[in-house]
């Protein structure tokens, strides 16, 4: 074998440094490092051994390679082949191999006994939750996440709806993109987005809604601000409640007041009809206009006409906008304007400002029907994309189904057909699910928190690969009171201590990453595979086996749901003669692909909504393979960039230019939605004066746990703040660098102030970040949530900035 110069070896962990450092370091540069060139294929070296996996972190879905030499991840390289990123990384994506190694891994399960954690054996753990469960199988949940894996998430919602035929099942992900789901089923009938990252390569106008790319996607981001170091032309239209690192790339800012954005896409609309500019074939064709009902709105709404719709929206004169929004009535037209012109091509993109909305669902369907009205739509470079934040939120949640309401591949507990469908598909007895939804987060955790006696009706709760005792909204009110709840037990699986554990009765050390298999799903509907290359350390194990084991040890116990209606245990394996691979006995798990058997049982879910997978192996070719990906008659698979556009997606009809073909109002047609503004649900008033943003840094995933202890990250950001603007400061004569108390009317927290720091929020509002451990911004956030999607908004509540009293001596 041919052997890897040393010199190299090290000049690659070294560009991955250096690069990343100097990233860290810059303050205005875009946060974007070139792909190392001295990567190409990256040969097997004598004892390096390299392997393809996606990206620990966001919903970008980066690829990256992975060295491993003597057990142990000791490189990392952007991967030159991955479509996504062509060889590039952001910094938390060169330092992801990091990750395994920080000095306190939980390595074994750990049970809390008179408030002491005391180390017991892993039977001793799935014994004691499956006998929990046993005895109140309708009490228990299971809170799961966007970062679990496919096989992960899937295992755990035939576990819960299957096997328990209990669905209090929901995932962090109704934090996230739970109005984005709403938004696509509202408008189009069917989830997740219609386009794809070639629409970043091929737009003239880019408008980020409220969202940071240039931080929380950044390689994908870059995709756009590299066309422009090419000399390419693309002007980028930034949108939000504060100036960020996307705005300084941006060509025109418009900054607006929160919840500004449903005033400007309604007075978009409403001047493209004025203005006579819509696409009136595209319309006429492929659309439907519709409104809520006036009394009990649903999801789906009623069908309006034309007329009405117009009449509707005429009120939204650019001026109106002005006053609802912020934004000057001549930047609402500049916009409209742009709409109206069918010669350039352009592309929204959104996340969490959309989202975490009251009025996340209307104002996602909204962002589509001014797409849809204007027909800028479905042509490379022309989409409405709603980018996902965590890596397998579209993989795990939204295509598995893991959430309260949802079965896999788009079908619904409610819906009698779906049931029998999925009873079908997993060879259970009739009526084994159960037909009403079951809590979603906010509902879970108030019943959770609540006590028993007073119908606090969650009694054991099993948390999977998040941290809601960190990034729950409202803490006070839905996490911490467990503390004083003795008759309420929290499982806890994660990898390293975290707010979550601290209130934890069992706490269960997990494989992270590449220390297991996995599959995740990106933000353009890319499926990606990757294999197990090192252990993990002590006795941690995977999610996935956890979940496995409890059942079998049900299934032991003698639960009737455990068993499939020929007796045999739910998750059975079984090997070429036969016999069943006991895979409940961790060293068994890996004698033979676990994930493998999971993925190709969920495939065949995977076609009723047209989301079509191909079998597991292609997916171990491919860096990702993007749905519905169809076999051809050569035997090969062919994925699908363009949804419903007739020149790339094999399901719509002959002769159709573009087909809706999973329209709600099933004549092939998409939905333009009226909404009415609403103002937010809390505004600041004299007792609080300040709108509260919050959100996330380039440097840092979510709660920290895993970038806090990667040292050049940790270093570049060590502690969250809280962004003022200087003339608020002045005026309450707080310094930069203070010690200020930002309150709101439910909890507190103390933070050092950034003035003019990274993000300049406006006067009257604050931003603060949410990673840091020690400086919990959730004890301030509001749990108001959108109706329909019941995502909470951790955008924006009123809150009050207080100088620190000084301590008398
Ligand atoms: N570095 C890093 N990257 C990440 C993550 C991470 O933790 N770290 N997390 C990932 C995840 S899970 C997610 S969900 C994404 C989030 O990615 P983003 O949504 O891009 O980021 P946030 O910081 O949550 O959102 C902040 C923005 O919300 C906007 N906003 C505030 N109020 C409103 C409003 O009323 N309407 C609108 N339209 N916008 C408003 C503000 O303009 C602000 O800039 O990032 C993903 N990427
Ligand atoms: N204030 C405020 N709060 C927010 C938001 C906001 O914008 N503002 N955004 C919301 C959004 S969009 C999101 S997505 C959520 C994210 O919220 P969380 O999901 O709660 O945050 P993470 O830090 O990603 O938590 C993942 C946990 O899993 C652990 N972990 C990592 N890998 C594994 C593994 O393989 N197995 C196991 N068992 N554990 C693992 C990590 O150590 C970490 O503790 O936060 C929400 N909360
Ligand atoms: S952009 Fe996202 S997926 Fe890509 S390297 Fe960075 S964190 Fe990882
Ligand atoms: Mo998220």
């Amino acid at each position: 074998m041919k052997m890897m110069d040393p010199d190299r070896r090290s000049l690659l962990k070294s560009v991955a440094m250096a690069a990343a450092g100097s990233m860290v370091a810059g303050n205005t540069s875009l946060p974007i490092v070139h792909a190392d060139q001295a990567v190409r294929d990256l040969p097997n070296a004598d004892g390096l051994t390299w392997n393809k996996a996606p990206c620990r972190f966001c919903g970008t879905g980066c690829h990256v390679q992975v060295g491993v030499e003597d057990g142990r991840v000791v490189a990392v390289a952007g991967d030159k082949a991955a479509d996504v990123n062509k060889g590039l990384l952001c910094v938390k994506g060169y330092h992801v191999g990091g990750i395994l190694y920080g000095n306190d891994r939980l390595t074994q399960p750990l049970l809390r006994n008179n408030g002491k954690l005391t180390a017991i054996t892993w039977d001793e753990a799935i014994e004691t939750i499956a006998q929990r469960i046993f005895d109140s199988p309708s009490t228990f949940a299971f809170y799961g996440s966007g970062q679990w894996t496919i096989p992960e998430g899937y295992a755990a919602q035939k576990f819960m709806k299957g096997g328990l035929g209990n669905n209090h099942i929901d995932p962090n992900a109704r934090l996230c993109m739970a109005s984005a789901v709403t938004g696509f089923l509202a408008t189009y009938g069917v989830d997740e987005p219609a386009g794809c990252y070639q629409d970043l390569d091929e737009c003239d106008v880019l408008i980020t809604w409220g969202n940071n790319p240039a931080e929380m996607h950044p390689v994908l981001f870059s995709r756009v601000t590299d066309r422009r170091s090419r000399g390419e032309t693309v002007r980028i239209i930034d949108i939000g409640t504060r100036r960020t690192r996307t705005t300084d790339a941006a060509s025109d800012y418009l900054e607006m007041k929160p919840h500004g954005d449903v005033a400007i896409a309604l007075g978009i609309m409403h001047l493209l009809i004025e203005n006579d500019n819509y696409d009136k074939s595209f319309v006429e064709k492929h659309c439907n206009f519709r409104g809520a009902e006036a009394s009990e709105p649903t999801l789906q709404g009623e069908q309006i006409s034309e007329d009405d719709f117009r009449k509707r929206i005429s009120k939204y004169t650019p001026e109106l906008v002005e006053e609802l929004s912020g934004v000057p009535a001549d930047k609402i037209r500049m916009l409209a304007d742009l709409f109206g012109n069918h010669d350039i091509r352009i592309t929204s993109l959104w996340c969490m400002g959309m989202n975490q909305h009251t009025m996340g669902t209307a104002i996602n369907s909204m962002v589509h029907g001014v797409h849809l009205l204007s027909g800028h739509f479905g042509r490379p470079g022309d989409a409405p994309t709603s980018l996902t934040g965590q890596p397998s939120a579209c993989g795990t949640v939204r295509e598995v189904g893991t959430l309260a309401h949802a079965l896999p591949g788009g079908r619904v507990v409610a819906k009698p057909e779906h049931r029998q469908q999925s009873e079908a598909f997993w060879n259970m007895n009739p009526n084994s699910i159960n037909a009403v939804p079951g809590y979603h987060t906010v509902k879970m955790f108030e019943q959770f928190t609540k006590p028993t006696a007073d119908g606090g009706d969650i009694t054991t709760m099993f948390v999977q690969v998040t941290n809601p005792g960190q990034t729950l909204p409202n803490l006070n009110a839905l996490f911490n009171d467990k503390k004083d709840l003795d008759d309420k037990f929290l499982i806890v699986s994660d990898v390293y201590p975290t707010a979550t554990t601290e209130l934890a009765d069992l706490i269960l050390p997990a494989a992270l990453w590449v220390e297991k298999n996995g599959v995740y799903g990106n933000s353009e509907r890319r499926t990606q595979q990757w294999f197990k290359m090192v252990d993990p350390p002590g006795q941690a194990r995977d999610d996935c086996w956890m979940t496995i084991a409890i059942a079998h040890k049900l299934f032991e116990l003698g639960y009737e749901g455990m068993k499939d209606k020929d007796g045999d245990f739910i998750f059975a394996v079984k090997d070429d003669e036969g016999e069943e691979i006991p895979i409940w006995e961790f060293e068994h798990y890996y004698a033979t692909n676990v994930d493998k058997h999971l993925f190709e049982e969920y495939r065949q879910f995977t076609t009723m909504k047209h989301k079509n997978l191909a079998p597991y192996d292609e997916y171990v070719k491919a860096r990702g393979l993007r749905w519905p990906v169809v076999e051809q008659e050569d035997g090969s698979w062919r994925e699908t960039r363009f949804r419903f556009s007739a020149f790339d997606d094999p399901f719509v009809k002959e002769g159709q230019e573009f087909d809706f073909y999973h329209s709600s109002s099933e004549d092939g047609r998409a939905q333009i939605w009226f909404h009415e503004y609403a103002p937010p649900p809390e505004m600041p008033d004299d007792e609080y004066p300040m709108w509260l943003c919050t959100g996330r840094v380039l440097e840092h995933w979510h709660t920290g746990t895993m970038t806090r202890r990667l040292a050049p990250l940790n270093r570049a950001m060590p502690t969250a703040y809280v962004e003022m603007h200087l003339e608020d400061a002045k005026a309450a004569n707080i310094r930069q660098g203070e010690i200020v108390t930002i309150e709101s009317r439910r909890g507190t927290c103390e933070l050092p102030v950034w003035i003019d720091g990274r993000g300049r929020p406006p006067r009257g509002t604050v931003f603060v970040p949410f990673f840091d451990e020690t400086k919990l911004i959730n004890n301030c956030t509001l749990e108001a949530h959108d109706p329909f999607s019941k995502q909470p908004d951790y955008k924006k509540c009123a809150v009050r900035v207080k100088k620190l009293a000084k301590v008398k001596s």
